[in-house]
């Protein structure tokens, strides 16, 4: 049976976690003070050798993106947090930024000393003011203690830190759009190679790191890249957060080694809420395919998600139960990628406009069996084919769900529209 490991949310409970005394009490920023006795490169082969791999979603070893950074280009180095948090389901970053904010600047302390930057950025969305707020101020303590700015804890390392906010847009969570706004331009992903480490803000080397994978590198340094592998599975090292949500009894942030099951998550959770049933989940948020029951067993780490037919993704696991139309929930994610969509390519901007009108005829009764052939046909032409991300993620929660439930969507057909009630869905009707 795993256990809850709390270790980036072990002191959330402090009612000053956020102040740099309260992180500082149970040994906040001591990972800094080790990481400056040490080489920068050491640093990085210590990160290699712990096998942290990116926890934004796509799980690229963070180590191995550091190495990538050209040693001859004469060009400033930059550290880019994406803290850009909005995919439908994921919700971790954001807590971690409130209850935690100098875990993040520590470890943007940490890595930004490990690639020899000094100008670091954290891009957060725009929408969340409060956490904002919250991080301008712990950047503020950190830079008055002299754990940033310049010549850190007289080390002789200077770096200035920028807390940054979007404007609200999905796409910005792409690392090449992210950076296109941070330079002032509309965010639209640009076309990759080069990627970020060799060209990316300015056109400068570039390392764009998630919230989460920046925090963990300091508990790295401090306890060593043992500490972090005996945790976790062989490719799948570490801890981190599995994001609870929906029809569950106690939603919320559960920190735990990657590999846990959903079962286990959901007997810490107290279960799917009470006299219902689980009727599919998503893994990693809702760019990933979706899964149901088949898979409460399923180990939550990268390679047996992906062999399991979805992705392990942000660890967003929004728990549906029986009374959700799956055609429904669905749609709703779809509406969000066409809103969301840049318009940059068309298999993105026309695909996902079409499959809200294709779903949402089916749910108000006008469809037919051929719509399910049109929504896979649209799909085929957006996966692999868009030009980011976020055309890759539209498609996979509507062929999985008519993989798993072809018979539901053909019931909208014959039933003459939707054959749920919405209302028992919602978690507090
Ligand atoms: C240098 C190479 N760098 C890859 C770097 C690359 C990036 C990272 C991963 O998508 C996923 C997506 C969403 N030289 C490199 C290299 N890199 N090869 O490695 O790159 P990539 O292209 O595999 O993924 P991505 O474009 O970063 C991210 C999924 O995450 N996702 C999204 C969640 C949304 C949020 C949010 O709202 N903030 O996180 C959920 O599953 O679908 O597949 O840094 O530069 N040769």
């Amino acid at each position: 049976m795993t256990t809850l490991t709390p270790v980036l949310s072990a002191n959330w409970d402090r009612h000053d976690s956020f102040t740099l005394e309260g992180y500082r009490a149970d040994g906040g920023y001591e990972g800094l003070r080790t990481a400056l006795t040490m080489e920068p490169d050491t640093i990085v082969d210590l990160i290699k050798s712990s096998g942290l791999r990116g926890r934004g979603g796509a799980g690229f070893p963070t180590g191995m993106k550091w190495g990538f950074l050209p040693k001859d280009n004469p060009n400033p180095r930059y550290l880019v947090v994406n803290a850009d948090e909005s995919e439908p389901g994921t919700c971790k970053d954001v807590p971690l930024m409130l209850a935690n904010p100098h875990s993040l600047i520590e470890g943007v302390a940490v890595a930004a000393y490990a690639i020899r930057s000094h100008q670091a950025f954290i891009y957060v969305r725009g929408e969340v003011l409060h956490v904002i707020r919250r991080l301008k101020q712990a950047v503020e303590e950190a830079r008055e203690a002299n754990l940033i700015g310049p010549d850190v804890l007289g080390s002789g390392f200077d770096l200035d830190v920028v807390v940054h906010a979007g404007a609200g847009a999905y796409i910005c969570g792409e690392e090449t759009a992210l950076l296109d706004s941070l330079e002032g331009y509309r965010g639209q992903p640009r076309l990759k190679p080069p990627f970020p480490a060799v060209a990316g803000l300015y056109s400068s080397p570039t390392v764009v790191n998630n919230v989460e994978s920046i925090a963990s590198v300091p508990l790295i340094v401090r306890h060593g890249a043992e500490w972090f592998t005996a945790m976790g599975t062989e490719k799948s090292a570490g801890f981190g957060f599995f994001s609870l949500s929906g029809h569950v009894e106690r939603p919320g942030q559960y920190e735990a080694p990657l590999g846990v099951t959903l079962r286990e998550l959901l007997d810490m959770a107290g279960g799917v809420r009470a006299g219902h049933s689980l009727k599919f989940w998503t893994p990693g948020g809702s760019s990933t395919p979706i899964f149901t029951d088949e898979h409460l067993d399923t180990p939550l780490d990268f390679e047996s998600v992906s062999a399991a037919g979805s992705m392990l993704g942000t660890r967003a696991l929004q728990i549906f139960d029986e009374t959700t139309c799956v055609v429904h929930a669905v749609g709703r994610w779809i509406e969000f990628y066409a809103h969301e969509s840049c318009g940059k390519c068309t298999p993105c901007r026309e695909g996902n406009y079409w499959m809200v009108q294709v779903l949402d005829r089916l749910e108000r009764g006008e469809g037919t069996e051929a719509d399910l052939e049109k929504l896979l046909d649209i799909c085929d032409n957006l996966l692999g084919r868009a030009f980011c991300a976020l055309g890759d993620g539209a498609a996979s929660p509507v062929m999985s769900s008519i993989k798993y439930f072809r018979q539901e969507y053909i019931d909208h057909v014959t039933h003459g529209g939707c054959p749920f009630d919405h209302r028992k869905a919602t978690v507090w009707g």
